[in-house]
Parts: structure tokens; C-alpha cells; sequence
């Protein structure tokens, strides 16, 4: 498993409710490396490129308003297979259904106000970092707990 960087949304509903804190918490716990954030209210282009597999959804509409409803929060975080461990720790995408300790099912009630967006592969990871954050946005440095890893 290689180093990898994932990008978190925390939604509009998430600053709404004062849960920044508590979910950026569970990263920095997990041992997740935060290497980019900030506050942002992209545009709805960006959610029509974002979302571009939901765009023909009946929920879509509401998708997209909800998106733009606010600032959200958006987060690069670095770790071993940092992508897969991001989504463990975020849930199933339907509060309801998420297993017990995760974000979502700690948090939420239901699917269309669910907190977070986390990147769902390799590919995505990519193309949401260059998405949502400049290049000198994100972040580079070394954490002690780092540094006695040994590749094997
Ligand atoms: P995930 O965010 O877990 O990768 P996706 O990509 O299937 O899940 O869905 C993207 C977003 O669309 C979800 N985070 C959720 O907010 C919204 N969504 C999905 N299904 C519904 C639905 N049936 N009604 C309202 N919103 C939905």
C-alpha cells in the first residue's frame, strides 16, 4: 500500500451545524496527515463536473443547490492508503445504512444532507485535488510518526 492523498468535503451542513471540529477530529485521530485546507463556495460548473455521473438524477437539482447553499470545507489528507481508509471512516453514502462509528451514521439522519464527500479511488483523488485546491494550497512536511516507516 503506498502513500496516497484523498480530498473531504465537509458540506454545507457540516459548518451549518458546528461539526467541523468534531469530524476533522476523527482524521487527525485516525493519524491522517492533513496536507490542504480551507474554506470555499465553488461554483455551479464545478458541481456539474463533480457530480457529472448524477447530473441526470431527479435528486440532482437539490444536489447541486444543497452544494452551493454555503462555504463548505475542503481537505487534502495523506496517508497509506489514505483513499480507502478515508471512506471507512466516512460511511456508507446513506446515513441510515453507514455502519455505527462512522461519520455519517454518527451524524446524519439522512442522504441528501450526509456531511462529507470523500474521493472514491485513485482516479478521482486526482482529478478532485486539482478540483478543488491550487498547487500552493497544498502541503509538503514530515511528521515524526512518519519517519520509522520501512517500505515492505
Ligand atoms: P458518495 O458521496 O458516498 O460517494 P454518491 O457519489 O453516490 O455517494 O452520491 C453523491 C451525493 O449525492 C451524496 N453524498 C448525497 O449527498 C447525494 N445523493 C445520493 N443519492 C441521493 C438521493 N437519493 N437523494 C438525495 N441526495 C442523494
Amino acid at each position: 500500500m503506498s502513500i496516497e492523498r484523498t480530498v473531504v468535503l465537509l458540506k454545507p451542513d457540516a459548518l451549518q451545524r458546528d461539526l467541523l471540529g468534531h469530524i476533522i477530529t476523527r482524521f487527525e485521530r485516525k493519524g491522517l496527515k492533513l496536507v490542504g485546507l480551507k474554506l470555499a463556495q465553488p461554483s455551479g460548473n464545478v458541481w456539474d463536473e463533480h457530480y457529472s455521473h448524477h447530473v441526470e438524477k431527479p435528486f440532482y437539482p437539490g444536489l447541486k443547490a444543497f452544494m452551493m447553499h454555503g462555504p463548505l470545507v475542503a481537505i487534502a489528507l495523506e496517508g497509506i492508503g489514505a483513499i480507502n481508509e478515508v471512506r471507512k471512516i466516512v460511511g456508507a453514502t446513506n446515513p441510515q445504512e453507514a455502519d455505527a462509528g462512522t461519520i455519517r451514521a454518527d451524524f446524519a439522519m439522512n442522504i441528501a444532507a450526509n456531511l462529507i464527500h470523500a474521493s472514491d479511488g485513485a482516479e478521482t483523488a486526482a482529478n478532485e485535488l486539482k478540483r478543488f485546491f491550487q498547487e500552493e494550497e497544498l502541503f509538503t512536511y514530515q511528521k515524526i510518526s512518519d519517519q520509522y516507516i520501512v517500505a515492505n
